[in-house]
């Protein structure tokens, strides 16, 4: 089976596939694409004009989390529980992990403190209910790394270099999210789900973007 994905090197949900594709050690090969303006190859391959993209044999798929669970039933470990249940939660936290990878996109790019603020305040109030759901760690299923940690770790990463650039307290009273986010921020696989150089491409963009946020980075 080939695989080839098709990547924008700061895309979140791009970096959810990478960091499956590592943990499972399947071979496989990025091309990117500029989004700011994408190829006509791509809007033509693309239904919704976004990365990721994952070339099976030639066959597209689409959407973060189908891609992930796509490699989860093709390729050993198993990163979703067995238990119809416990699967089904797993599936849920994914979800949420995507809306707080737009939270944090939000955060990034409005314009001024009080919208910032206001994502802020609702992300918290959001995670306050992960912070309940969560284990002994130190991932979300204990040892065994699983597909939500996959999804969230773009996340994790991200928020990291935010408070390095200015303390907002994101995860304070949430000791085990912290924990989790510093496991998953120093794992071989989530380090090397990004390009060289991202950290400063990182920055670069969301200063560029002009939203309150970028004074900082
Ligand atoms: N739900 C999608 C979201 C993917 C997404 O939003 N990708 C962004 C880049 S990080 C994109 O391609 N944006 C281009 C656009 O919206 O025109 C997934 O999980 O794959």
């Amino acid at each position: 089976m080939t695989l080839e994905l098709v990547s924008f090197p700061l895309c979140p949900f791009v970096q959810r596939a990478v960091i499956a594709l590592r943990e499972k050690g399947v071979p496989f090969t990025v091309s990117y694409i500029d989004l700011d303006a994408p190829p006509e190859w791509f809007l033509e391959m693309s239904p919704l004009g976004k990365v990721p993209l994952l070339q099976v044999d030639g066959t597209v798929l689409f959407e973060s989390a189908v891609i992930n669970e796509f490699l989860d039933e093709t390729h050993p470990p198993r990163m979703l529980p067995e238990a119809a249940l416990q699967r089904a939660r797993a599936r849920a936290w994914i979800e949420f992990a995507s809306g707080q990878i737009g939270r944090q996109y939000m955060m990034l790019t409005v314009a001024t403190e009080a919208a910032f603020d206001e994502q802020r305040r609702a992300s918290r109030r959001e995670l306050v209910h992960l912070e309940a759901a969560l284990g002994a760690g130190p991932l979300y299923a204990g040892e065994h790394f699983s597909l939500v940690d996959a999804a969230i770790a773009p996340w994790f990463m991200r928020l990291q270099l935010m408070e390095d650039a200015h303390a907002l307290g994101m995860l304070d009273g949430m000791p085990k999210l912290a924990a989790w986010g510093q496991a998953l921020c120093a794992r071989e696989s989530v380090r090397q789900s990004v390009p060289e150089h991202f950290d400063a491409q990182f920055r670069a963009r969301f200063r560029r973007h002009e939203g309150w946020f970028g004074q900082f980075l």
